[in-house]
């Protein structure tokens, strides 16, 4: 998120990296990872889309305990070809992009606090790799994520990084998806937080809108509360699909003729599984 970025801190090299530097952990530190862990994996066999079940098994992040990175990286360079490195926090967007494009996932090293379990502004280690990584061992998702990369590589030279942000925000962090006639979440906003995983599957309050990539590109988003409306692909092929190369220059010179949709509207064109009553958000107005 541009400008919410600190300086490069002394310690971390030139690409943001520290070491992670898994020793140093307190127990307390790894019973809160154990603590979130167990919540969600009490919750998400039913909610979760079956490959981020799969993924969890694959790199074995049900093993009590904070995940070691390099242990994490040897599973999933194996599977897909990925890497998790430790960075102190949110870094600036043409760092994050070229190490996507390299296929390395940037986490942060830190864990929330005891009493922070339902809320943090900041991704921490739990949200990074709880929620992000066990995707990436599927291939296709895998692909996705090095495609956002590169796409944010070239967007960046394009101003459009606003733009394809919202494409990140609907897909890998809010997304829905349809699996065996059901509606289950992928995103990892959704998958590590214990409040959203019911809220975006249960709850009459957001929208629930079929995936369209103009439509999503010209769609705000809330940083601070549960969203508003939620975006359903049909498959990550589908998803891969739609989204092929990236390469979304003359895309970008289209929603310059095109309004801005609010988080909550829903227009003509949609594809509505659920037309929200907004009361959750209204009670919080
Ligand atoms: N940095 N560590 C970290 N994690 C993110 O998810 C992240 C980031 N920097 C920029 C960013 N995300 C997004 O704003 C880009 O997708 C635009
Ligand atoms: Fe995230």
């Amino acid at each position: 998120m541009a400008g919410l970025t600190v300086d490069r801190p002394a310690g971390a090299a030139e690409d943001w990296t520290i070491p992670q530097d898994w020793d140093s952990y307190s127990p307390q530190d790894h019973a809160v990872w154990d603590a979130l862990f167990a919540r969600q994996a009490a919750l998400l066999p039913e909610r979760a889309v079956k490959e981020f079940i799969d993924g969890l098994d694959i790199l074995r992040i049900a093993k009590p305990g904070i995940p070691n990175f390099e242990d994490l990286s040897e599973r999933l360079m194996k599977r897909t070809g990925w890497q998790v490195v430790a960075v102190p926090g949110l870094v600036p967007d043409d760092v994050f992009f070229e190490h996507l494009a390299n296929r390395r996932f940037v986490a942060g090293r830190f864990i929330r606090r005891p009493d922070q379990l339902d809320y943090l502004q900041e991704p921490d280690v739990f949200h990074d790799v709880f929620g992000h990584v066990p995707l990436l061992a599927h291939p296709v998702f895998a692909d996705y994520m090095q495609a956002y990369g590169e796409g944010g590589l070239r967007a960046d030279g394009l101003g459009a990084i606003e733009k394809l942000a919202r494409l990140y925000w609907y897909t890998v962090e809010f997304g829905l998806i349809r699996q065996d006639a059901e509606l289950k979440i992928y995103g990892a906003g959704i998958v590590s937080s214990y409040g959203e995983s019911l809220f975006a599957l249960d709850d009459p309050s957001p929208n629930r809108i079929g995936f369209g990539l103009k439509r999503l590109m010209r769609t705000k988003y809330r940083i601070d509360d549960y969203q508003q409306s939620y975006f359903v692909i049909d498959s990550f092929d589908d998803l891969l699909r739609q989204t092929v190369e990236m390469d979304f220059a003359p895309l970008y010179e289209e929603l310059k003729q095109e309004s801005t949709i609010e988080a909550d509207e829903i227009i003509d064109e949609d594809h509505v599984f659920n037309r929200g009553t907004q009361d959750y958000a209204r009670s919080k107005a």
